[in-house]
């Protein structure tokens, strides 16, 4: 049997299993949310796994990404420790701000995520800098700018657009869109059909993929990273996507269209997809992917079980990790 596909078979395995890990996180922070378990606010990225993780495989522990309000995707597939991110996310020490950050604060530096953000386009400024740095260290490292649809019309956003382009940065933006911003439609909101348009207002290249297509997502990302890599300078990528949930867990989603849901979940589901890509091509068998769901299902549930069970931050908590020393 011949594969078919730019990654091997242990690769593409990796691949499914990091999805997987995404959405099983995401389901059980639904189901724990809606039982009044979880402090503070959460907004899911179940559906849109395809993204984060095709673009992550393209990089290393030196490379840096600036994730949005809906981080756990981009946290889990740079590497980020999934028992720190629910610890955090239950707001227990142990976990990656010692549980006083929560899920729109996870960050770890020793793996390149600078940080989910609450401020929608505060991270493409951040990965400017970052760039700038990596380009100065001269390794071929690269930032990512992560930025859903909405937020892609922050004034941070497009100035970091043109910085990125002026200094010839190793930088690449990713427009999430999955459609709306919280209830506001895209189309409502946005002025160009086009982020390729959009990029080019910026003299920089643009892609728009279908990002729950995962093997769409990773080639994509590959050309325009390698080139960041090489001095080409930023690009822009726009992966189409779909989310699973509301815009925050609690959200009644009235803006729907009828049957909209179903539908996402039954032709738009990008884990469905993988699994009959690589199983087609007769790559991986079914067996192999059930075999990861069930191992996957058990890290979620010890993560959940270490996080219930891990400390609360006390008073004294208040007054450490405030400031970073050099
Ligand atoms: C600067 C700023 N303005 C407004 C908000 C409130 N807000 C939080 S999420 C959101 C919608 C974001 O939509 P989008 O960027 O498409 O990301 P998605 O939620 O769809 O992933 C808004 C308006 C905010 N957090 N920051
Ligand atoms: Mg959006």
């Amino acid at each position: 049997m011949t594969n078919p596909f730019p990654l091997s078979k242990d690769d593409l395995l990796k691949c499914y299993r990091t999805m997987r890990t995404i959405r099983e996180f995401e389901e059980r922070l639904h189901v724990d949310f809606s039982r009044g378990d979880i402090p503070g606010f959460v907004h899911l990225y179940a559906g849109e796994e395809a993204a984060a993780t095709g673009i992550m495989k393209h990089l290393n522990s030196g490379d840096r990404i600036a994730s949005t309000h809906r981080g756990h995707g981009h946290c889990i597939s740079k590497g980020v420790d999934v028992v720190a991110m629910m610890k955090e996310i239950y707001g227990k020490k142990g976990g990656t701000g010692n549980g006083k950050g929560g899920s729109m604060h996870i960050a770890d530096l020793s793996m390149g995520m600078m940080g989910a953000n609450g401020i929608l386009g505060a991270g493409a400024p951040l990965v400017c800098g970052a760039a700038l740095a990596a380009k100065f260290r001269n390794k071929g490292e690269v930032a990512i700018s992560f930025v859903g649809d909405g937020a892609s019309n922050q004034g941070t956003f497009l100035e970091s657009l043109n910085l990125a382009a002026v200094w010839n940065l190793p930088a690449l933006f990713v427009v999430e869109n999955n459609g709306y911003a919280e209830s506001t439609a895209r189309d409502y909101a946005t002025a160009v059909d086009s982020y390729v348009d959009r990029a080019a207002g910026f003299g920089m290249p643009g892609i728009t993929v279908d990002g729950t297509d995962f093997f769409a997502v990773y080639e994509a990302a590959g050309e325009i990273i390698q080139r960041a890599r090489e001095g080409g300078g930023p690009s822009l990528l726009e992966c189409k996507m779909v989310r699973f949930y509301g815009h925050f867990e609690g959200d009644a989603q009235t803006y729907r269209a009828t049957g909209e849901l179903d539908d996402i979940r039954a032709n738009h589901d990008c884990l469905k997809k993988f699994g009959v890509q690589v199983t087609a091509a007769g790559v991986i068998s079914a067996a192999e992917l059930q075999a990861i769901d069930q191992q996957v299902l058990a890290v979620i549930e010890d993560a959940v079980q270490q996080a219930k069970a891990a400390p609360l931050p006390t008073l004294a908590d208040l007054t450490t990790d405030v400031y970073i020393s050099y």
